[in-house]
């Protein structure tokens, strides 16, 4: 593998529906796009920071400057001959674990295309579809949600996740739970919305058998975790909270958490990622793929990743339909409430390239 050069490429995709959280309203992606070009391939990577620093420290526009000040040039340094040197080159920068997530996918999906393997079969799938959930925003009233949820479950998807807030809580959830039954996989994502003082409140949502809460607390509060997980009968799942292998394995030690929601962006990249999926495995802590609203670059990737053996709560992996009237590649199609694993080399889809031309706002090359 010989490096040439990165692309940085700024797109906007317009969401299907606005997307309520705790932590704002999203109603267009704004993704930072890396193209890693080496000598024989060249490879996507999707980074998920999002416009703005309300759902983790980073952000688009700082990961775009680190990329091109720091990340590139540690790179262009080292010369990793193979993938798993890159987080290694990447090592002396601090934090920026997106950026770097986003770096290292261009780089492996570039690599795996030069040997025609797929990132399945590189990270250790051992399926050939996933069985996907879908995260439902916050809205205007509880019939209106309803009505979401039930249009999701027309579409096939086999699980259920309400964004939660104070104030948009308990009524939600017993909405949904009363009118879908007891059947129904259902869990709530809090992004960090509540305090500990709210144990009392949050256990007003153990009577309607959520398969989990994510992320009632702070990112920084692993041991607030630890304390809420005994003063509430639904399992506490975290999202944010979980950076590294490291973290995960000391946030289980602590009794923080007994299901991890894994995000590769979030965590460094792909291959964390899948230290991560291993150290829950040996302390048989189940996993699931979280979303970040990716397009079917970064989607691609984490139903790759979604197939391995761990993985055994469906993800946030939903079908391009759920958020972009046009997706960037071709389009993830629900099949019985499944998608399917990629299996071409890379990430087995690639950039329609009008589509990618006509949402492109800005593009950077920086040589190598
Ligand atoms: O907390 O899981 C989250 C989207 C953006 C940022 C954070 C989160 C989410 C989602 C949507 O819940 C997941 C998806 O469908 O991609
Ligand atoms: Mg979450």
């Amino acid at each position: 593998m010989k490096l040439t050069g990165f692309e940085l490429r700024w797109i906007t995709m317009p969401l299907v529906a606005p997307f309520r959280t705790s932590f704002g309203t999203t109603t267009s992606r704004e993704v930072l796009l890396v193209r890693a070009v080496t000598e024989d391939a060249e490879g996507w990577g999707e980074c998920v920071a999002m416009a703005d620093p309300f759902y983790s420290a980073e952000y688009a526009e700082g990961a775009a400057a680190v990329l091109r000040d720091h990340l590139v040039p540690a790179l262009a340094a080292a010369k990793p001959t193979h993938t798993p040197a890159v987080a290694g080159a990447l090592a002396p920068v601090k934090g920026h674990r997106m950026a770097k997530a986003a770096l290292e996918t261009a780089v492996l999906d570039a690599e795996l295309r030069a040997e025609g393997r797929s990132f399945a079969r590189e990270l250790g799938a051992v399926r050939d579809r996933v069985p996907c959930g879908v995260s439902v925003g916050i809205m205007e009233s509880v019939p209106a949600l309803l009505d979401a949820v039930d249009g999701y479950l027309a579409e096939g998807y086999v699980r259920i996740k309400l964004k939660i807030e104070p104030g948009w809580d308990v009524e939600p959830v017993r909405a949904v739970r009363e009118r879908f039954g007891d059947e129904l996989l259902l869990q709530a994502d809090a992004n960090a919305a509540y305090a500990l003082s709210d144990a009392r409140h949050l256990a007003a949502l153990d009577p309607f058998d959520l398969l989990l809460i994510e992320q009632p607390l702070a990112e920084e509060d692993v041991l607030g975790h630890a304390d809420l997980a005994r003063l509430i009968r639904t399992p506490v799942c975290l999202d944010e909270s979980i950076t590294s292998a490291a973290s995960a394995a000391a946030a289980i030690r602590l009794g923080a958490c007994r299901i991890v929601n894994v995000k590769p962006g979030r965590v460094g990249g792909y291959l964390e990622a899948r230290r991560i999926h291993d150290v829950c495995a040996a302390h048989g802590v189940p996993v699931w793929c979280g979303g970040m609203l990716e397009t079917g670059l970064g989607r691609a990737a984490n139903v790759a990743l979604a197939a391995l053996p761990g993985f055994t709560l469906p993800g946030d992996t939903s079908a391009s339909g759920r958020y972009y009237a046009a997706d960037i590649t071709e389009p993830f199609v629900l099949d019985g409430g499944h998608l399917p694993v990629p299996t071409g080399p890379g990430l087995g889809v690639a950039p329609d390239p009008d589509r990618l031309a006509d949402c492109t706002d800005r593009v950077e090359w920086i040589a190598v």
